[in-house]
């Protein structure tokens, strides 16, 4: 039987099913502006009044009353929002769910993240206690909403995040992402990666799992390959990759072998309970800052043990503390300085009734907020906390006495 054409074309399918994206979708640049028609950022429920803040709540509504913005923050909707007030920081969600192969639920993440906060609003002190910085008086932060999401459809969704996010960093502002499972840091790191270049920007990754799979039967998007697209497109070489906390039963040898390959740096939960997590902490923050121009953290809830975070897609116990994650974030954002930042997996649906696992969200967010208007104020010292927090007074003496006489 001779091949006829239309058996040509099943085989050519077969053998590039990796193809399965439109010629080009990843690789071109897309700037502020271009093809944004009908996107989520320029629709016209706000033609017609001046771009700035806008402020959705009022300044006696508390964290758990009003409009359930982050922090109470004002609301920005369009990149000329962004522009006019000069935002430093916008706070977004990406509420999607489909490329978890776990338990779902992330897609309620964003809000959930929002709306467990109990502190104030919106100029009132939001001091941080550890380092006597305030980052809600030191840089303009505001809510920018959620980025338009297609159910279904994969492709559709991923290169609106891609523009979405793409006319934050166009406009200026550090990117704060509420996910979402943790494929969206594959359209997320390629628009921060597009507007510093392609090969600038470095990722300290903090995950259970290394996420580099090669593609889920049938798609190349999952929450389990974001870093290894991320990868072979270029847009964020392996050298630039910084992964802490890794533990658990996955990925394999093959997988492991590739990572090497790529030049990864990655630290193993081995290595942080064989040598304490602040020792693996100074090398993350050295290699982050050999590595790259430009640095992307990406923050997977499932790094820190399920007692402290439930509410995730694919939980693996043994892991890191609360603590921990929030100084990290705080140290990697003072000292070294970040461009954008995704917090990821979690899944509220199976969270604990105290919603700690968006909490514990909320404040890694916090932590990189202070952090950044630390890195702004020339904070960047190693380790920095304020001498009052350590129990020290002006000058450097213990600040708590004991007033008990001897007899
Ligand atoms: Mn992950």
């Amino acid at each position: 039987m001779s091949h006829d054409h239309s058996h040509d074309q099943h085989d050519d399918q077969h053998d590039h099913h990796h193809d399965l994206w439109p010629d080009g979708f990843w690789e071109q640049p897309r700037r502020l502006g271009q093809g944004l028609e009908g996107h989520g950022a320029t629709d016209d429920y706000n033609e017609g009044r001046p771009p700035g803040l806008l402020f959705a709540n009022r300044k006696a509504e508390g964290g758990f009353a009003g409009i359930q913005t982050f922090g109470k923050l004002p609301v920005a909707l369009t990149p000329d929002d962004l522009r006019a007030a000069g935002v430093d920081v916008a706070v977004l969600g990406v509420p999607w769910d489909s490329t978890a192969t776990g338990r779902t639920g992330t897609n309620h993440g964003p809000l959930a993240i929002r709306a467990c906060d109990y502190k104030g609003g919106y100029g009132r002190p939001h001091f941080s206690l550890d380092t006597h910085v305030d980052a809600f008086e030191e840089l303009v932060m505001a809510d920018y909403g959620d980025a338009p999401v297609f159910v279904g459809n994969t492709a559709k969704t991923f290169e609106e995040v891609r523009k979405f996010i793409g006319t934050v960093v166009d406009a200026g502002a550090v990117p704060i992402v509420l996910g979402g499972d943790h494929a969206i840091t594959w359209p997320s790191a390629t628009a921060v990666a597009d507007h510093y270049g392609h090969g600038k920007v470095g990722i300290v990754h903090f995950d259970a799992h290394a996420d580099t799979g090669s593609d889920m039967p049938g798609s190349l998007a999952s929450h389990g390959t974001p870093m290894r697209h991320l990868i072979d497109s270029g847009a964020v070489p392996g050298k630039n990759f910084v992964q802490v906390g890794l533990r658990g039963y996955w990925p394999d040898q093959q997988t492991l072998d590739w990572m090497d390959d790529q030049r990864m740096r990655t630290h193993f939960m081995a290595e942080i309970v064989r040598e304490g997590f602040d020792k693996v902490l100074e090398r993350a923050v050295d290699e982050a800052l050999d590595q790259a121009d430009h640095l992307y953290i990406s923050l997977d809830i499932d790094v820190c043990d399920p007692a402290y975070a439930p509410g995730t897609g694919t939980p693996e116990p043994g892991g890191i503390t609360s603590n921990d994650i929030l100084r990290a974030v705080r140290r990697l954002a003072a000292e070294v300085g970040i461009v954008a930042m995704d917090v990821v997996e979690v899944s509220p649906p199976y969270d604990d009734r105290g919603e700690i696992t968006a909490l514990l969200a909320n404040r890694a967010v916090r932590e990189a907020m202070t952090g950044i208007a630390m890195h702004r104020k020339g904070i960047t010292e190693p380790d920095y906390l304020h001498p009052y927090a350590i129990g020290l007074d002006a000058d450097g003496n213990r600040r708590n006495q004991v007033f008990r006489t001897s007899d």
